[in-house]
């Protein structure tokens, strides 16, 4: 099931480098398309290329003619001074705001055309205007600017996204000035309408993102034949109402944009499908995001399958996956890991190669973990929020009256319980939804079991929510084992129980706090897919131990920049934080050595700057690539059309329908 080389092999493929070279002339961007005609609808615009050019010989006399007319000119000549000879030539805005720039892309496409080499190809397409219409499909949970994070199914995917648009904003301003055009970029977060908000902007249509100047949340809710779906819905029961979910998605966007989409991207399995389904429809480039596919998160979940069905519906899930992941143009991962695994765990992706659901069916070829549409772009933390506690003149010290009170005030109430004895101490702090595979019960348990760590360092868990009893199954058992092992462990006076934390900005002054406090972070998922709360707080210099399972394997050199804890194996991982708090305790240096290296790495590799630079370039690239292997991809598109409609579809209908009245997840 799977296909399309990479910009690698663009140049070198039997047709010949002249027929991908063809392509890039038809390719290249001439005018803006818009979708549907209307009062509203922006005239064209011409871009590049005009009519004077019809074959690649005049377009190579074109450029030859203009590199030697910019050669004459200063290097920071606007546009507007030879845009008149350039016009005459064939060419159009798009290929530089200055004479410097516009020489270099000119430059590229003439070696393009001479010598082709597929660095120099991606290079140009990164280079030239092709994305100014994004589209983020995120349906599932609470999607907003506030009030939602930690709750059952709205975490790191909402964080990631929202940063990442401002990034990717920043990105295409600025590439769009580089270019010489005055286009005004549009992204669409598209998510559900959940009518009943519950304090928060999710049952409003519209929003605009903080922080940008031409993002927005579009909410378009969930319908049946009934009419609009109040309630929430779990994230492993929205199949049945996606497809419809699409159209209406469709009919949204069009209005929104006027515009058809330059690209699609979507995020977990749900918001996969759904931008497939939409990628497909329109004929856009697709990207998807895994985020956190539940197959690796729940072991043996394909062999027994039936067992979980009723719960979680994995024969949708699976299958979902499977068409979303063959169908995108490009996919996007955070680490290595995520596509092909490490010496000890299985890879998201690479659990998809080859497995059985009996009974319903057997997947030989799910997908190529060696396809070149795979790319490993890191997001980073939002850098305003999370950043050094060494930054003294940054940090939020109003709010440390609100952080002590947090952590150390005598009262249980609503936000937190058990009051710490020594308030002294350093801290070992957690912060994450309370699922099962998160383990914070896992974090008390091992401390719990290890005296002498209770004895050098108090133990800061935030997560669920003391003042709602949950509607998530999963919280709830989490919330009973919490209690007991507490009692069980003796832990009151070592432990605070914090609710979930919305406040993203306290949240980063909370991180830096303990780092005040010399304390460390502590993530001892059973499998985690990237972890976020991993990248804040080594951005914010706190020394970080985190599970060895998924991407903070990655994320981590062990010893160097922080330490990996095995989740299965609790008294090695306490011995190993004793270890760490009695050095620290012996030679201060020690913390001060793990901090640096944590913010080291994080400079070198997880930041927004880095992945919106490359998201934009992939966007060219694979764009590019789509149109050449249009007919090539054909028979997938086929298959997978089949795959839809003959077993998804009809999984998705066995589905339970939300009855309304019953309360909210929240
Ligand atoms: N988060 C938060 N408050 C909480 C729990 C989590 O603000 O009570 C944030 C956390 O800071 C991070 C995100 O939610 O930005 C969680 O992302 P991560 O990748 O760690 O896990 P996910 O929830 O996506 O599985
Ligand atoms: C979902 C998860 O579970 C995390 O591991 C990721 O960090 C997050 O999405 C953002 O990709």
């Amino acid at each position: 099931m799977s296909s399309s080389p990479s910009s690698q092999g663009l140049l070198t493929k039997e047709r010949g480098c002249c027929s991908p070279i063809r392509s890039l002339l038809s390719t290249m961007p001439r005018s803006l398309r818009p979708s549907a005609r209307s009062s509203r609808t922006p005239p064209l615009r011409t871009m590049m290329l005009n009519d004077r050019i019809r074959s690649l010989g005049t377009l190579q006399g074109a450029l030859r003619k203009a590199e030697t007319h910019l050669s004459g000119l200063p290097a920071d000549t606007p546009y507007s001074e030879f845009h008149h000879r350039f016009q005459e030539l064939g060419l159009e805005k798009g290929w530089g705001d200055c004479a410097q720039r516009a020489s270099e892309t000119i430059h590229l496409l003439l070696d393009l055309l001479e010598a082709p080499d597929p660095s120099s190809l991606e290079k140009f397409l990164g280079t030239i205007p092709m994305v100014f219409n994004v589209v983020i499909l995120s349906p599932h949970g609470y999607f907003a600017q506030a009030n939602v994070l930690g709750y059952p199914d709205t975490g790191g995917q909402v964080v990631y996204i929202l940063d990442q648009v401002r990034a990717m904003e920043n990105e295409m301003l600025l590439r769009i000035k580089q270019q010489g055009l005055d286009i005004t970029p549009k992204i669409l977060i598209v998510t559900r309408l959940l009518p009943d908000a519950h304090g928060t902007t999710c049952g409003q249509r519209l929003e605009k993102v903080l922080g940008t100047e031409h993002t927005h949340i579009l909410r378009v809710p969930f319908k049946t034949e009934d009419g609009i779906v109040r309630k929430w819905i779990s994230r492993f029961e929205v199949w049945p109402y996606l497809e419809a979910y699409t159209d209406d998605v469709a009919h949204e966007i069009a209005g929104e944009l006027q515009a058809t989409p330059d690209l699609i991207i979507g995020n977990y399995s749900d918001g996969n499908l759904v931008a497939c389904l939409l990628a497909h429809k329109l004929g856009v480039t697709h990207c998807t995001i895994a985020h956190a596919l539940e197959k690796t998160k729940y072991p043996n979940s394909d062999l027994y399958w039936k067992k979980f069905e009723d719960h979680y519906h994995f024969s949708c899930q699976f299958t979902a996956d499977l068409i979303a992941m063959n169908h995108a143009d490009f996919i996007i991962t955070s680490t290595f890991q995520e596509i092909a695994g490490n010496k000890d765990t299985v890879g998201q992706y690479e659990s998809h190669m080859a497995f059985t659901m009996p009974g319903l069916y057997r997947v030989v070829h799910g997908i190529d973990v060696f396809d070149p549409k795979f790319n490993i772009v890191s997001p980073g933390a939002d850098m305003s929020i999370y950043f050094p506690y060494t930054e003294q003149q940054k940090r939020l010290t109003s709010l440390h009256t609100e952080i002590e009170e947090l952590l150390f005030s005598d009262i249980e109430n609503a936000e937190h319980k058990f009051v710490l004895k020594d308030k002294k101490k350093p801290i070992i702090f957690s912060m994450a939804r309370l699922d099962r595979v998160k383990n914070m019960t896992g974090l008390v348990e091992m401390y719990g079991r290890n005296p002498r760590l209770q004895e050098l360092v108090n133990l800061v868990v935030v997560c669920g929510d003391h003042g709602k009893v949950s509607k998530d199954k999963e919280e709830q058992a989490e919330f009973k084992k919490m209690f007991d092992l507490i009692e069980q462990y003796n832990l009151i006076g070592h432990i605070r129980w914090i609710s979930a934390q919305m406040n993203r900005v306290r949240n980063g002054e909370l991180y830096r706090y303990i780092c005040d406090m010399k304390g460390a972070f502590v993530q001892p998922a059973f499998y985690e897919a990237f972890g976020l709360t991993v990248i804040e707080a080594m951005t914010c210099g706190l020394p970080t131990f985190a599970t060895a399972y998924g991407g903070p394997a990655e994320i981590i050199v062990n010893g160097v920049s922080g330490y990996h804890i095995d989740p299965y194996q609790n008294d090695k991982a306490s011995a190993l934080l004793v270890d760490f708090f009695g050095k620290c305790k012996e030679d201060p240096s020690h913390w001060n050595k793990i901090s640096q290296g944590g913010l080291q790495r994080i400079e070198e590799k997880y930041t927004w700057k880095l992945y919106s630079e490359r998201l934009m370039t992939l966007s060219g690239v694979y764009g590019f690539w789509k149109y050449v292997s249009n007919l090539d991809r054909r028979e997938t598109r086929r298959y997978l059309e089949m795959l839809y409609a003959l077993k998804y579809r009809k999984m998705a209908e066995t589905v339970p329908l939300a009855v309304e009245g019953e309360t909210s997840g929240k």
